[in-house]
């Protein structure tokens, strides 16, 4: 029998430390201290769902076609997929492109994201690229559609997302169908058995419970890749002001970003200790080259001391000590910078009318007693 993948109880035991915002479609995200770590935890992973879980019938046997713009079509098995395939393992940061939204202001539409909505994980699985060329890409191939068995909650005849990629981006060497997620089978709130993963991009393009894609002549047309969808306006827009919808253009790589996570808000430092800021510093396409730190904020800004990270899709690790001198407010910010000099906005991101990409400074208020 189908059955849903996880009820809410359940979910509260798998990631007891996430904030759930929405039951009906299982949207959670965790608390920024649950972020300390180069690897988030699989039960620290913020979950987001544009539908209702699909059901999905263990009995029978998962399969991806690869239809379209190709010379063979095909059908595979995971077994196929897995024995004709070589496996890599790669770690990235999968940030959901509403990330920050209730962050915005005017308030936009969408569901409020603090700032959790991001993770690093390690993910298994095979290229892309060498699944679709098995199948000869043809010339006129210019995008990806993705398809996925989970159904819009108001209305189950729709698919709740469909999502595709360029199709430069589907056969770059990083983009993989994924069935493992940091050292383990992919679990079926990720997408299990099958997911894309496109480092960079918006967790928008990183399909769950993958069971088609189709090669596409144009820009893909399904659902959620239109209008508004996880696109962004190509001119400045005020709120309100109605823009149409030819001027928007999808989101591919995502802007330069910082998270802290340590200290979190309402922190105390004791006067006369050292209080040392950390966190994680990522971005889509362009790598990230510096991180400043501030505690009076924004009056005064020190480097950040920046880690490799775990190759280039993994987001690094930055920290900044301050020696706590006298008592009062403190206001902890820190502003990441790539290498083309595109630094996170100090105060808000441009605003659009669904709430993407808020790569806006982060402030943490605490006080030094
Ligand atoms: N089939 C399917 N895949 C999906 C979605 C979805 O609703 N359905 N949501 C996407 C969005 S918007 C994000 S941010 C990521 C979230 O991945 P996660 O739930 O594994 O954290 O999955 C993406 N893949
Ligand atoms: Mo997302």
């Amino acid at each position: 029998m189908p059955r849903r993948l996880v009820e809410l109880p359940l979910l509260r035991r798998l990631k007891p430390g996430l904030y759930v915002h929405d039951e009906e479609a299982l949207n959670a995200e965790p608390g920024l201290e649950l972020l300390d770590e180069p690897i988030t935890p699989i039960d620290a992973f913020f979950i987001r769902n544009n539908g209702a879980l699909p059901e999905i019938d263990p009995a029978r046997e998962w399969t991806l076609t690869i239809d379209g713009e190709v010379e063979r079509p095909r059908v595979w098995t995971l077994p196929e997929l897995r024995a004709t395939f070589e496996t890599v393992t790669l770690t990235a940061v999968i940030e959901c492109a509403g990330n920050g939204r209730s962050q915005f202001s005017p308030v936009t539409d969408g569901l409020p994201w603090r700032l959790g909505a991001v993770g690093c994980a390690r993910w298994t699985g095979v290229r892309l690229k060498d699944v679709l060329e098995h199948s000869g890409v043809k010339p006129s191939a210019v995008y990806t559609g993705h398809y996925a068995p989970d159904r819009q909650i108001s209305d189950p005849a729709k698919p709740a997302l469909s999502r595709g990629l360029p199709i430069a981006k589907a056969l770059a060497p990083e983009t993989l169908i994924a069935f493992g997620m940091n050292g383990e089978p992919l679990a079926p709130l990720h997408g299990a058995p099958l997911r894309i993963v496109a480092p960079g991009f918006p967790g928008s393009a990183w399909q769950k419970w993958l069971d088609r894609i189709s090669l596409r002549p144009h820009e893909h047309d399904g659902e959620k890749m239109c209008g508004t969808n996880y696109r962004l306006p190509i001119v400045p827009v005020r709120p309100g002001e109605a823009i149409a919808d030819s001027q928007f253009a999808v989101i591919t790589d995502m802007p330069v970003k910082s998270l802290i996570s340590h200290p979190t808000h309402g922190f105390i430092s004791a006067v006369g200790s050292t209080l040392t800021v950390a966190g994680y510093a990522w971005s889509g396409s362009i790598p990230v080259e510096s991180v400043r730190v501030s505690c009076d904020g924004g009056e005064s800004w020190r480097e950040a001391e920046l880690l490799p990270g775990e190759g280039p899709f993994a987001w690094r690790r930055f920290t900044a000590d301050f020696a706590i001198e006298k008592a009062g407010p403190l206001m902890v910010l820190a502003q990441a910078r790539d290498r083309d000099g595109n630094v996170q906005p100090l105060d808000a991101a441009p605003w659009n009318p669904r709430g993407y990409c808020n790569n806006q400074v982060q402030r943490v208020s605490g006080a030094a007693r």
